[in-house]
C-alpha cells in the first residue's frame, strides 16, 4: 500500500504547484513550519477511500493551525515534491517519518486502518520529523465510514492543536482594525464618495441582472453609486460592534425552522464566533436581523440584491465574479479536493471550512470586490421576490413580513458551480442562523 496517494491529479505547472502551500496564506516562509498528512495504510480499502480519510484529518489540521506559524501541505504539493526529488513512496514498515522528511515536512500525521465489516478502527500518529520522535497518538473506532470521517476530522484537529505550533495570543481586548471592521465612532477615513476605508466605491450604471439558467427573467437594472465592503464582515469586525454595545453577542449556534437537536449539535461547531484563530474569518451563524443591526452600527446597511449582484459581476454579463472561467482552487473557497470525493474542482483550495477573508485575490470581481463567490453566502437586504422583465432603477425588494430573505454567493460547502454564479439566488427565513451564511455591508454613496 502506497503511503502517498496515487491520484492522477498532477498539477499542470509543477513550479506553480511548488509554490502552493495551503493552510494559512502569506506568512513569512522564514519561520513557517510544515505539516504533512500522508495517505493512510489499510488492507483491502480502496486508495480513493483512504484519500478521504487523510483529507478529513488534513481538514482538521488546517482548522487547528489557523493563526499558528505552521502550514498544512496539500496532497498535490506533497506529490510534486516527492516526484521532483525522485523519491519512492514507502509501502511497508515505518517509513512515514522518512517520507515526510524528504518532502520538507516538520511534522507528519499518519494513520493505519483496520476494517471489520462496516466498522473501522484507526490509529493516528503524529511525529516530528527532525528527531523522529512520536509526539502523540490516538485511536478511533467508528461504526460507519461517515462516522469515521467526522471523527477523523475532530481527532485530527485535536491531535494537531495540542501538539503542533505556538498557540496564538489571546485576542486583544481592543481589536486592531480589520477587514470588515468599521465603526462610525472610530476614525475610519472616508475615501471615494464617502465610502469607508474598507469599502469599494461602485459607480452607478446599468446591467443585466439575473441568470439565464437559474434566475429568470434576465432584466435591465440601473443603480445609483454605492459603496460595498471589500470583504465579508469578520469575526473581529463583529466583535468590535459587540464591544461597542452596538450588537448583541452572537450565540455561535445554528438555528433554523424545524432544526433537529442532532443537527444543532453537529453544525454549531462550525460557527466562527469564539473560536481560536478565526478573527479574520467571516462571522457566520448570524441571522438577517443581526446582520442588519451590525451594518446600521457601522454606518450603513445591507446591500440590496441588485447592488450585491452588480458589485459581483459588473456590466459585462459574466457568470462569476472573475469572468466566465469555471471555478477553481485559486479563485474561491468552495469544495475542492480538501472535501474528498464530492467537489466543485479537483484542486485543494486549502480551506475545508471558512477561510480568512480576502484569501483569494484571483477571484476578485470586476470592481475588485473579494469573496463574492464561496467562503460564506451573504445576506442581502431584500426579500425573495420574483423578477419582472421590466427595466427597473434602484430596486428595493424588502417586504416587512418575515418573508424569506435573499442570500448570495455560495459557500465553502458547495460542490455545484451554479451556486457560486453571480446571478444565483438563494433564500432563507430571516431568523435562520447557519454555518454557511454571513454578510457584508453597503452604504449609499454621498454624491
Ligand atoms: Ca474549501
Amino acid at each position: 500500500m502506497a503511503v502517498l496517494p496515487r491520484s492522477t491529479r498532477w498539477p499542470t505547472l509543477i513550479g506553480l504547484a511548488l509554490a502552493v502551500l495551503v493552510g494559512q496564506p502569506a506568512i513569512s516562509q522564514t519561520t513557517v513550519k510544515r505539516l504533512a498528512v500522508l495517505e493512510f495504510k489499510g488492507e483491502s480499502i480502496k486508495g480513493e477511500v483512504l484519500d478521504t480519510f487523510a483529507d478529513a484529518v488534513r481538514g482538521g489540521a488546517v482548522e487547528a493551525l489557523a493563526g499558528r506559524r505552521v502550514q498544512v501541505m496539500t496532497r498535490e504539493n506533497m506529490m510534486v515534491l516527492l516526484k521532483d526529488m525522485g523519491k519512492k513512496d514507502c509501502s511497508e514498515g515505518d517509513c512515514e517519518v522518512e517520507t515526510a522528511r524528504n518532502i520538507g515536512a516538520d511534522f507528519v500525521v499518519s494513520g493505519s486502518v483496520v476494517r471489520i465489516d462496516a466498522a473501522f478502527v484507526v490509529t493516528l500518529k503524529l511525529h516530528e520529523t527532525k528527531g523522529g520522535s512520536l509526539l502523540a497518538t490516538d485511536q478511533i473506532e467508528a461504526k460507519s465510514q461517515i462516522e469515521l470521517l467526522r471523527q477523523l476530522r475532530e481527532k485530527g484537529r485535536n491531535l494537531v492543536a495540542n501538539n503542533v505550533g505556538d498557540r496564538p495570543a489571546a485576542p486583544s481586548p481592543v481589536p486592531e482594525p480589520a477587514p470588515g471592521t468599521r465603526s462610525p465612532s472610530r476614525t475610519a477615513p472616508a475615501s471615494v464618495h464617502g465610502c469607508a476605508a474598507n469599502q469599494v466605491s461602485i459607480p452607478g450604471g446599468t446591467f443585466w441582472m439575473g441568470d439565464p439558467d437559474y434566475a429568470r427573467p434576465v432584466h435591465k437594472v440601473t443603480l445609483s453609486p454605492f459603496c460595498i465592503d471589500k470583504t465579508e464582515v469578520t469575526v473581529a469586525g463583529y466583535r468590535a460592534c459587540v464591544q461597542d454595545g452596538g450588537c448583541p453577542p452572537p450565540s455561535a449556534t445554528v438555528d433554523w425552522k424545524d432544526i433537529k437537536p442532532d443537527e444543532k449539535t453537529k453544525w454549531s461547531p462550525y460557527c466562527t464566533w469564539g473560536k481560536r484563530g478565526l478573527d479574520q474569518h467571516p462571522i457566520n451563524c448570524v441571522d438577517w436581523n443581526q446582520a442588519t443591526t451590525f451594518c446600521e452600527w457601522a454606518g450603513g446597511r445591507l446591500p440590496s440584491e441588485a447592488e450585491w449582484e452588480y458589485a459581483a459581476r459588473g456590466k459585462d454579463g459574466r457568470l462569476f465574479p472573475w469572468g466566465n472561467q469555471r471555478p477553481d482552487a485559486s479563485r474561491l473557497n468552495a469544495c475542492g479536493g480538501e472535501c474528498g470525493q464530492a467537489r466543485m474542482y479537483p484542486g485543494d483550495d486549502g480551506w475545508p471550512a471558512t477561510a480568512p477573508v480576502g484569501s483569494f485575490p484571483e477571484g476578485a470581481s470586476a470592481f475588485g470586490v473579494l469573496d463574492m463567490a464561496g467562503n460564506v453566502w451573504e445576506w442581502t437586504a431584500d426579500s425573495f421576490v420574483d423578477y419582472s422583465d421590466q427595466p427597473v432603477t434602484d430596486p428595493q425588494r424588502l417586504q416587512h413580513d418575515g418573508s424569506p430573505r435573499v442570500f448570495r454567493g455560495g459557500s465553502w460547502t458547495n460542490v455545484d458551480p451554479a451556486w457560486v454564479r453571480a446571478g444565483y439566488r438563494n433564500k432563507r427565513d430571516p431568523g435562520s442562523r447557519t454555518l454557511i451564511l454571513g454578510f457584508r455591508c453597503a452604504r449609499t454613496a454621498s454624491n
